[in-house]
């Protein structure tokens, strides 16, 4: 069973030094733990469950000088300042000169940068706080659901903190049961985007560093004994053949005592069938279903779900929408529930089309799948860190499939047991939410790091550790350790051995060499499928010229026709994803008048403009004339 760790109040001297001791490695010689590692309670399903919305304007005060609110000299939390939500009182002492009341708001889920100018560029913390009424009922918990705060959160209801999570891209839950009371309620979320050495990602990223609550809040109230987790899957074995439509997985209840009854009901496949939970909680089960049909980008066929346990006012119950599919890796193909796929996508930042920010709203993602499905795709690579959980809804319902990735870009802490402590963590996390989502058919655990020993240690527990945690998915992650030298290329890269699809990142013809020179370079592989996860060209939306001339539409789809050249003559080339659908925000991107903030290989431009990049990407698809689908 998966033990809370973050629901005791003031947790001292803060949840990252628990993590640091509890939350050791697997697999890291002499530091192996013994002790299964515990997940902070995480709730699956939430948005196919009934909850209270805290979505809405919350008030907010920026904590300029984090040392004195947030922190205690020691660097501990200090659970005395702004949490109190205090009224400023003239003659009291320093740390009650603020006032949540009068402070300004800022819209969740949201992130602060696109809010207000004042924050644009802001990365440090900034309290937020909301009243709430709230009835408790007996024989209830109630849990406050956070869809992601980038990159530390503090969570204190009605002064008592209730928990603390670090990682800026992955749901997590704090319970408040024993903290609340019938009325008004107030929550306190101290959110602080500093980028941190050993934080995941580390100091240097290619993106802007998105603060805030950047999705979605809520309360959610379940019994004492409830489904917080599950996991209804197309039986994958070694033998398993297109004819085998066998359901297998788990439901999980957590605090039920063994033999707890639980239901699982598929009424169109016509399931249904009586479970009882093990001693961790766990009723596992494997059910016959002849008739499914199962989903694939052609028939995104989705199966509505229902999960039950407990009677009367113990009664939880959740009603997913999930889909059935088979992937798997054969030598050097993908097989999607027997046949091998080709996978024609593109990367996609978790950016809001026109509007800019973070993606955090339905007409966000209906945009930029509209674009994809314009763009013939039937792939994305989410980078570099999960999406907003409606991406991958979106892509379950339009047959759209996934690559979904933590976000582990280049240089990290390798060395520090406790960076991988955190790399485990956002891996069961995004996995947990994730699992039940038939689009989702990789799990990259990384992002063009640097190839040495530690590091390829390091990565290679982590894959390793993604499969066990779900052995029905192949594990990639996108390297750019590659080693070119006049027309041979090769990846001589050991982590290639722990992957089932390996991604290469590489952008000949713009970081290096002549767009030219790609034709006539020959890779040497391992024999493994290949996605190229990564390559392209920057070009400002309208700037016309030679095709000779950097920063043009002409020269992008020029590098591009090039680099698919290079690309269809490796055999086991079995996707691509150029970088990337849409211009994003990257502070590092300084270039006036060419990027302005702006990185600039999108296909489209910020606001939505399409360029001819674009279309030479989208004709290609149209006639499959890359690699060999
Ligand atoms: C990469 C990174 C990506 C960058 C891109 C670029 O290899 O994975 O995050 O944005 O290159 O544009 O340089």
């Amino acid at each position: 069973m998966l033990r809370p760790i973050a629901l005791v109040p003031r947790l001292a001297p803060s949840l990252f030094a628990l993590l640091a001791v509890f939350v050791l490695p697997h697999g890291l010689g002499a530091q192996t733990p013994a002790a299964p590692q515990p997940l902070q309670t995480l709730l699956v399903g939430v948005d196919h469950r009934q909850v209270v919305s805290l979505d809405g304007d919350w008030h907010y005060l920026v904590d300029q000088s984090p040392y004195r609110a947030l922190y205690t000299p020691t660097g501990a939390i200090n659970d005395r300042s702004y949490a109190m939500n205090t009224h400023p009182n003239i003659v009291g002492p320093h740390n009650e000169e603020y006032d949540f009341a009068t402070a300004p708001t800022l819209k969740v889920p949201g992130d602060w940068n696109t809010q207000t100018p004042e924050l644009f560029n802001y990365e440090g913390v900034v309290w937020y706080q909301r009243n709430f009424d709230f009835q408790p009922k007996p024989g209830t918990r109630t849990f406050l659901h956070i869809g992601a705060a980038n990159y530390r959160s503090h969570v204190w209801v009605n002064q008592e903190r209730i928990c603390d999570h670090e990682g800026g891209y992955t749901p997590f839950d704090c319970e408040a049961t024993t903290v609340l009371h019938p009325g008004s309620n107030f929550v306190v979320i101290a959110v602080d985007a500093t980028r941190m050495v050993d934080g995941i990602p580390s100091v240097g990223i290619d993106w802007l560093n998105y603060g805030g609550l950047t999705r979605d809040v809520s309360l959610i109230t379940v019994p004492t004994a409830f489904i917080d987790d599950y996991d209804v899957h197309l039986a994958h074995g070694p033998a398993w053949k297109p004819g085998n439509k066998e359901l297998t997985g788990y439901i999980h209840i957590l605090d039920a005592p063994a033999g707890t009854p639980v239901t699982l009901e598929i009424p169109e496949a016509g399931i249904k069938t009586s479970l009882r939970t093990d001693a961790d909680g766990r009723a596992p089960f494997t059910v016959t279903a002849d008739k499914l049909t199962l989903w694939s980008p052609d028939s995104p066929k989705l199966y509505k779900v229902t999960l039950s346990t407990g009677a009367g006012d113990q009664r939880d119950t959740i009603s997913d929408d999930i889909g059935f599919r088979d992937i798997r890796v054969d030598g050097t193909h993908i097989l999607l529930n027997g046949k091998p796929i080709y996978l024609q996508g593109a990367n996609a930042h978790a950016e809001a089309p026109i509007r800019g920010g973070r993606v955090d709203n339905d007409q966000d993602v209906a945009t930029l799948f509209g674009y994809l499905k314009d763009l013939n795709a039937n792939f994305v690579r989410l980078a570099h860190y999960p999406h907003d959980e409606r991406m991958e809804r979106a892509a379950d319902r339009d047959g759209i499939m996934v690559w979904s990735e933590i976000p582990l870009w280049q240089h990290i802490s390798f060395e520090k047991p406790e960076v991988y402590a955190k790399a485990v963590t956002m891996l069961k996390e995004m996995i947990r939410r994730d699992r039940n989502k038939a689009s989702v058919i990789l799990w990259s655990v990384s992002n063009e790091t640097p190839n040495n020993p530690t590091r390829t240690e390091f990565l290679t527990n982590l894959a390793n550790e993604a499969r066990t945690l779900d052995p029905t998915r192949p594990i990639t992650s996108a390297l750019n350790t590659s080693h070119i030298e006049g027309t041979t290329a090769t990846l001589p890269d050991l982590f290639a051995n722990a992957l089932d699809v390996i991604g290469l990142n590489q952008y000949v013809g713009w970081y290096t060499g002549t767009p030219e020179s790609a034709d006539s370079i020959q890779w040497t592989l391992p024999q493994k499928p290949l996605i190229a996860s990564e390559f392209g060209a920057e070009a400002k939306q309208g700037n016309h010229g030679a095709t000779n001339q950097r920063w043009t539409e002409e020269q992008q789809v020029f590098v591009l026709q090039h680099q698919f050249t290079m690309l269809s003559k490796i055999p086991q080339l079995r996707g691509d994803t150029p970088w990337i659908l849409m211009d994003f925000r990257s502070p590092t991107r300084n270039i006036p008048k060419l990027q302005d903030g702006y990185n600039r290989k999108g296909l489209i431009s910020e606001d939505g403009k399409k360029k001819q990049a674009f279309f030479f990407v989208q004709k290609a698809y149209k006639d499959h004339s890359v690699g060999k689908p």
